[in-house]
């Protein structure tokens, strides 16, 4: 499956640049394209200087609202990161019509941190102009939820993340949700560390995309994921999972003899990082609520067998509910490591996306009443100079 990625604001564009480094691996590795363009959008030059993997020029490091920012950003007010895109979206419609081979692309990837201002502002805009000019294309957009902190120090965070949420959910055709306080409790050491938090946030679509892009028969497994089967599993909320088994690399001859005993350990393996992947997933949810979902499973060929997609497919269908529509894969591609990426789509219920648009409700009120206290105040000070003079 083939890409278009745009990241939006600081958070969108290091990520957009992750997904970027991984198509080049895909061409030096494996000789297949995922990634047929790159792009960065932000109001802040020095954010695009940063990045290293999406090509250096503006065309592909787009500057908006350079004029109205000076190039710093919009200080997470949402409502301008929106009016610029709004107002310089063009450039970016543009952009994406030099993309070679842009037709052969399956989807566009839209990505954006949902607290700051730019990309959260701008993601909503861009998705719904691009989905106007490209009908049958469908647009998914990768939104990255704050750290706890930042939502009991910031309040603008929570209000940027639920207006940024809802106005994805009526525009985009399906959105990953990515938490980014799962990695902080998977290992507290990644706090600071967000280049390593972004290279795990996009692992996980690398054999994804590149699965049914193989041309060699020996890498094209028996029952391929293909670009169809992702497109018909993504829709609305979703969250995406990686797991994987370490396989020894010395085999010993005996070994190759497939016995009850071997069969018994592949799978163990295999649920393994199933097990892993269904726990990690981007954004903590309930299995039950996913209308679609899918897995892959990618190991060396001698490794894979029926058995044990079908074994994988039993767990998840254990874990979902009896009408989730499931689709599956395998991919005989990795050396040393079994692994298991797991989608969950059409999320009817996610409770924290409902919490952050109760605790938005709040707060607008509250925002609200504090206004109508300066208000007020500032009333009394103006009524206690009416009869002063002025010198303008
Ligand atoms: N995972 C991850 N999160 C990031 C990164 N950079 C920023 N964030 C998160 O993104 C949110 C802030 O949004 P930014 O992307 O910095 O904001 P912006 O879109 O550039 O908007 P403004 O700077 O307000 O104009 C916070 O929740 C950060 O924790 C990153 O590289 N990786
Ligand atoms: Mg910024």
């Amino acid at each position: 499956m083939k890409f278009v990625v745009i990241g939006f604001g600081q958070c969108g564009g290091r990520i957009a640049d992750e997904f970027a480094h991984l198509g080049k691996r895909a061409k030096s590795q494996r000789g297949i394209e995922i990634i047929t363009g790159a792009f960065a959008v932000n109001t802040d030059t020095a954010d695009l200087s940063g990045l290293y993997h999406i090509k250096s020029d503006y065309h592909h490091r787009i500057l908006i609202g350079g004029r109205k920012t000076g190039g710093h950003g919009v200080g997470k007010i949402n409502e301008r990161g929106a009016e610029i895109a709004r107002d310089d979206g063009d450039k970016i419609l543009e952009a994406v019509r030099t993309v070679p081979r842009f037709f052969e692309s399956d989807a566009f990837l839209l990505i954006s941190s949902s607290g700051g201002g730019t990309g959260s502002g701008a993601i909503p805009i861009v998705t719904q102009r691009l989905k106007e000019r490209y009908v049958d294309k469908p647009i998914y957009n990768l939104i990255i939820l704050p750290f706890e902190h930042e939502e009991t120090t910031e309040e603008r965070t929570i209000y940027n993340t639920a207006v940024c949420l809802k106005s994805v959910d009526s525009v985009a055709d399906a959105i990953f949700l990515v938490d980014n306080q799962r990695f902080v409790k998977k290992d507290s050491s990644l706090k600071n560390n967000l280049d390593l938090i972004n290279a795990l946030i996009a692992e996980p679509f690398y054999n994804l995309l590149c699965a049914g892009e193989e041309k060699k028969r020996k890498h094209i497994g028996a029952k391929t994921l293909d670009a169809g089967d992702i497109l018909q599993t993504l829709t609305g909320w979703s969250v995406i999972g990686y797991g994987k088994s370490p396989l020894s690399l010395i085999r010993f001859p005996l070994e190759q003899k497939r016995n009850f005993r071997k069969k018994s350990t592949e799978t163990y393996k295999g649920i393994h990082a199933m097990d892993e992947a269904v726990s990690q997933l981007s954004l903590k949810c309930n299995p039950m609520d996913a209308g679609r979902a899918l897995y892959l499973l990618s190991a060396p060929a001698r490794e894979m067998n029926m058995d044990l997609i079908k074994d994988l497919g039993d767990y998840l269908r254990d874990i979902t509910s009896a009408d989730t529509i499931i689709r599956s894969g395998d991919y005989p591609r990795e050396r040393g490591i079994l692994d298991v990426t797991v989608i969950l789509s059409e999320l009817k219920d996610v409770e924290k996306i409902r919490r952050y648009y109760e605790k938005s409700t709040e707060l607008i009120h509250d925002m609200k009443r504090r206004q109508g206290a300066i208000e007020d105040k500032l009333k009394g000070i103006e009524e206690a100079s009416k009869d002063i003079p002025s010198l303008l």
